[in-house]
């Protein structure tokens, strides 16, 4: 489809006022790979908010469906989207 825009969409966090792109969990601007395997990580790791802080990593933008959760349907989602 012509015109496809490649940004998900804009989340506000809800404790934070700053905007970010869903999918994009390193906060670098664009949905990669490196989300994907950030995402695994954090994941893989326990889903430690603290850790994912330290490494700059944002765990609202890993949840692409939005349904509180950051597990293998947001990684799903987020290679799928990668793909497309
Ligand atoms: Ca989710």
């Amino acid at each position: 489809m012509a015109g496809n825009v490649r940004i998900l969409y804009l989340t506000q966090l809800k404790t934070n006022s700053q905007p970010f792109i869903t999918g994009d969990a390193t906060g670098d601007g664009v949905v990669n790979v490196l989300d994907v395997v950030s995402t695994v990580n954090y994941i893989l790791t326990g889903s430690d908010d603290e850790a994912a802080e330290d490494s700059n990593l944002n765990p609202a933008a890993m949840d692409i469906n939005g349904d509180g959760v950051v597990n293998i349907l947001d990684v799903v989602a987020m290679v799928n989207f990668i793909l497309s």
